[in-house]
């Protein structure tokens, strides 16, 4: 089986994580979005090139402050200039990658570190690497000198974070006056978490600090979980004419690295080791990258079902007023009065003729002209109603989101959604229009070919259709006070009107239909202003299932991992095992390869000092 599985898995999670875009600036988004840029970066990469070459060279990253002394370093572990040190900063320039000759085919493809391009020569140009053949060099062996860790240059810092995540073997120069600093640290604890194989360099130690810095940080080191990683002391001296160290000075930090390069069985350790400990961390991390995503698509739930209430109630609204007498009231009930005549009237026609229900006609007045008018009444009235019922919802919605971070954010973005669309009017004119003739042509429908049509004529499809409306207008006869007297009036004689020409039956009926019909047409053209925010929502990109995919990735990365090991080893590294990762769960870091320092984690950093020839106190 090899590592196919554990490279299937990986991949898996690497196409889970890019789908967790991570899109509404929820509270903490900006650094879970690092969190997948640096899991993203460390699989494309280190995990998967690795993966899929255990046997290729070792890359050892060479990191750590400003002015640290790591070009110095490394120039003096090659014994030439090859990166230039002591440059003017902040400047940003290509990281020098050194490297056997037989190597070059391996840091030459783009199979490590794939998003870098690649150059002979020096390059101002920071996503560059500068690659240089160096055959006194080990094979199997490459040394990159790293931007800053704590550059003022964004795109430095950056760039030395991707580094250090590709690297197999992390170089940590540190100074004796910045060694117990906050940034060096941040690292330091990383590697110890990632369980790199790491050896750490402290630069410049002056005579009167000998014994003092190295032994500090040596005790910093083992109560940072770095007991086993090796501590080379390095003391003050002069460069040569060429800007490097005493041979002395780094013979033993160069053994070590050949050491650690030596032959396939020690590399594969270091290897696995730190590999191991990347998919340690990257287990651990990467479920939290789902909690993210969780929290996005719920925070994309509540402002969706803001939205959806604040249209429902715009709708309901509608509704409910269209049946509850509401609509009676101005210019519908002057229009219709115009037509009919009062209610007043009416009562007293009713009261005193009230079996000859067919005399009301007596009352009607009008002519086909006051017809259209009350019509046109209904019209305006009832497209106000919708356009200040549908402003309203926009504005709910609009304060609902403005008090989530992601909604306000999404409201700056679409400024547009506080109100009703720019064609809502023409949209509510629309379906006022369309229901209104819908309404005269059931009215003409049911009139057809009845013996009531001489009655049906005296008022005119148009008086007979605003009798109808008028009706269902007052349904639920929510009137209030003095309303009642005029618009309750008003809504019987509607009824009494229809019943004379249809019959009990079939006004109730016909009123059902037009209500049903109306109710329809706003909720469709409310519907279609809700749309306008899922459109907004779904533009995000926020899913929920990616949360879902990136865990189960992270199970069959779990899974595979162990089994894997046995596969390319016949061992697990050391510490690790199928019982070292439970799933979803928190993991001790892997004990380091004894290659690298003989002994258990317990053990205080091997201090190696280095013998100076020159300058020595
Ligand atoms: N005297 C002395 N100067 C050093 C030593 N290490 C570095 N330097 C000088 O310190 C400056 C910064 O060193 P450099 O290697 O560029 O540091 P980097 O920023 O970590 O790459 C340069 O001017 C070096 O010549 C050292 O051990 N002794
Ligand atoms: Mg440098």
């Amino acid at each position: 089986m090899g590592t196919g599985e554990l490279t299937s898995a990986l991949e898996r999670l690497r196409s889970a994580l890019a789908a967790a875009t991570l899109p509404l600036p929820l509270p903490g988004a900006e650094s879970q979005k690092v969190a997948v840029r640096t899991l993203t970066n460390q699989l494309d990469d280190y995990l998967l090139p690795r993966l899929a070459h255990l046997d290729a060279p070792l890359l050892t990253v060479v990191g750590g402050s400003t002015g640290a002394g790591k070009s110095t370093l490394v120039n003096s572990l090659v014994g030439r200039v090859v990166s230039t040190a002591g440059v003017i900063r902040p400047t940003t320039r290509a990281s020098v990658l050194i490297h056997h000759p037989d190597d070059t085919d391996w840091f030459g493809s783009q199979r490590v570190l794939p998003g870098l391009g690649r150059s002979s020569e020096p390059s101002h140009y920071p996503w560059v690497l500068q690659l240089v053949p160096e055959p006194s060099l080990p094979r199997g062996l490459a040394l990159l000198d790293a931007p800053d860790i704590d550059s003022v240059v964004t795109e430095n810092r950056a760039l030395a974070d991707q580094l250090l995540g590709a690297a197999d073997l992390w170089l940590f120069v540190t100074s004796a006056a910045r060694y117990a600093d906050a940034v060096p640290w941040r690292y330091l604890r990383e590697a110890a978490d990632r369980s790199v194989a790491l050896g750490v360099v402290v630069d410049r130690v002056p005579p009167a600090a000998w014994t003092e810095v190295p032994s500090h940080l040596g005790q910093l080191m083992l109560s940072g979980g770095l007991g086993s990683s090796p501590l080379f002391a390095v003391p003050e001296t002069k460069t040569d004419a060429e800007g490097l160290l005493p041979e002395a000075a780094v013979a033993p930090i160069r053994e070590w690295l050949e050491d650690m390069s030596s032959d396939r069985r020690t590399r594969h350790k270091v290897v696995l080791q730190t590999l191991d400990g990347a998919l340690v961390s990257l287990c651990r991390t990467a479920p939290l990258v789902a909690t993210a995503v969780d929290e996005q698509a719920a925070a994309l739930a509540q402002l969706r079902s803001d939205a959806d209430a604040s249209y429902a109630e715009a709708a309901r609204a509608v509704s409910v007023q269209t049946a509850d007498g509401t609509m009676l009231r101005g210019e519908v009930l002057t229009r219709w009065h115009d037509l009919v005549g009062t209610g007043e009237f009416f009562r007293v026609v009713e009261r005193k003729i009230g079996r000859f229900r067919d005399r009301i006609w007596g009352a009607v007045k009008g002519e086909p002209k006051q017809a259209v008018e009350a019509k046109v009444a209904v019209e305006s009235g009832l497209e106000t109603l919708i356009r200040a019922e549908s402003d309203a919802a926009a504005e709910r919605a609009e304060s609902a989101w403005r008090a989530h971070p992601a909604g306000r954010e999404l409201i700056a973005a679409h400024p547009e959604l506080g109100a009703s669309s720019s064609d809502f009017a023409a949209v509510a004119a629309r379906i006022v229009r369309e229901w209104q003739g819908g309404v005269l042509e059931l009215v003409s429908e049911e009139g057809k070919g009845k013996r009531v049509q001489a009655r049906f004529l005296a008022l005119g499809v148009n008086g007979v259709g605003v009798a109808l409306m008028i009706l269902v207008f007052s349904q639920t006869g929510g009137l209030v006070g003095a309303e009642i007297g005029i618009a309750g009036g008003t809504a019987v004689l509607a009824q009494r009107l229809l019943e004379a020409v249809f019959g009990e039956d079939a006004v109730r009926r016909l009123a059902t239909r037009a209500k049903t019909d109306l109710d329809a047409r706003v909720e469709a053209a409310i519907a279609n202003e809700l749309v306008r925010y899922h459109q907004v929502l779904e533009a995000t990109g926020v899913t929920d299932t990616a949360a879902e995919e990136i865990r189960a990735a992270v199970d069959l990365v779990v899974h595979a991992r162990s089994s894997s090991w046995t596969d390319v080893t016949g061992q697990l590294p050391a510490g690790t095992g199928p019982a070292a990762l439970p799933a979803r769960q928190a993991q001790e870091p892997a004990e380091l390869g004894t290659a690298v320092a003989p002994g258990g984690a317990e053990q205080v950093p091997e201090i190696v000092d280095a013998e100076i020839v020159e300058d020595r106190p």
